[in-house]
């Protein structure tokens, strides 16, 4: 292999959803995971606070990496692994996917060639490796070339830019076995009630009153509040094993995810920690998540929810609103989901890492 800190590898530098993150091929990158994370953690400039010798943007919304490669079974077109670069130590994780840089997977396989376009609208079944279940993304390619300028909105990110509708299925228990992996849809842990749900994401959902919150605060204000994380990271290090995660202090998952009472018409209101910062909107996954235990009458999500009756769950969050539609079959069970994301080509390169 050529040397990256000589020669550079291709990167693409996109805008998913409301993250930003890099996208390599694998054939790119090393193939022995701790140098691939040692030279990713020298692209991004981490560990840092301000990522300032790396592409990092010094927040965790935009220290993501993507590595797309051939699809490894036949219900997919590409195989996507997700990788969270943290920012301020030297750790990269795989332990959780992410569904706002999955919005850029499939303008960024077709860039790469892994896929052909097919006329207006090209369908590309996305093979999470984190999870190990396909998503469906819809990415426009009139004239065969990947359209991103639209009149699609989605909150957290200025402008409008092409619709890229994401659908998702079998997704409970993506990382941690089973939706609701300890078994109890309401779990105390240092006297706070929490549902521990993995529906996309693993989290765990608590009403932001139990720590006599309102649940409207900035996330500045609750990023500045240590004693407030100080009690989210007790409780998130006493659950992670219950979710079947493990020891989870080197890891991003669980997110912990404060609900209060929608203000804006929504379904709920939400403040999510990813899991040491507050989240600037809300991931895809979690907002799924959410709404799913918006359905769970004990849950502390469904005391505060407004539920809809149409499906659409407007999940409240610091920039605006995300809406995930939420399938359910006859018994009330969540069976399928779905979201409207964007993406952005903002830089098609190479990158360099450090000697
Ligand atoms: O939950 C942030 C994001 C995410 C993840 C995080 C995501 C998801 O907003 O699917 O999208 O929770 O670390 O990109």
């Amino acid at each position: 292999m050529s040397d990256p800190a000589v020669d550079g590898i291709p990167c693409l530098w996109m805008r998913g959803g409301s993250s930003k993150g890099a996208y390599f091929l694998a054939s790119d990158m090393p193939s022995d995971p701790a140098a691939r994370d040692a030279l990713l953690l020298s692209i991004m400039g981490s560990p840092d606070p301000r990522q300032i010798d790396g592409i990092g943007g010094a927040d965790p919304l935009t220290s993501k990496v993507a590595i797309l490669s051939p699809a490894s079974r036949p219900d997919a077109d590409v195989d996507y692994l997700f990788l969270q670069v943290f920012v301020d130590q030297a750790l990269v994780s795989d332990a959780q996917g992410c569904g706002n840089i999955l919005a850029g997977v499939g303008p960024a396989a077709l860039e790469r060639g892994l896929l052909a376009a097919q006329g207006a609208e090209t369908p590309v079944r996305i093979h999470m490796l984190n999870t190990g279940e396909v998503a469906l993304a819809r990415v426009q390619t009139p004239g065969g070339r990947v359209r991103y300028d639209g009149t699609a909105s989605i909150d957290g990110v200025p402008g409008t830019h092409a619709p890229i509708p994401l659908m998702f299925q079998n997704i409970a228990g993506s990382m941690c076995g089973s939706l609701l992996p300890s078994g109890n849809a309401v779990d105390v842990f240092d006297g706070i009630a929490c549902t521990l749900i993995d529906n996309g994401m693993p989290c765990i959902i608590m009403d932001a009153a139990d720590f006599g919150l309102t649940g409207t605060e900035s996330r500045e204000y609750l990023d500045a509040d240590t004693a407030l994380k100080a009690r989210l990271e007790s409780i998130r290090l006493q659950a992670g094993p219950m979710m079947n995660l493990g020891d989870v202090s080197d890891k991003s998952v669980p997110k912990m995810t404060l609900v209060s009472a929608p203000t804006q018409g929504g379904v709920i209101n939400t403040r999510s920690f990813i899991p040491h910062r507050c989240h600037a909107s809300i991931g895809v996954f979690a907002a799924v998540s959410v709404a799913t235990a918006c359905t769970l009458p004990d849950s502390p999500a469904a005391r505060v929810a407004t539920m809809p009756s149409d499906g659409k769950f407007r999940i409240e969050h610091p920039t605006g609103a995300a809406e995930v539609l939420i399938d359910m079959d006859a018994t009330g069970t969540v069976i399928g989901a779905g979201t409207l994301r964007t993406a952005r080509k903002l830089f098609d390169g190479r990158v360099f890492s450090g000697q």
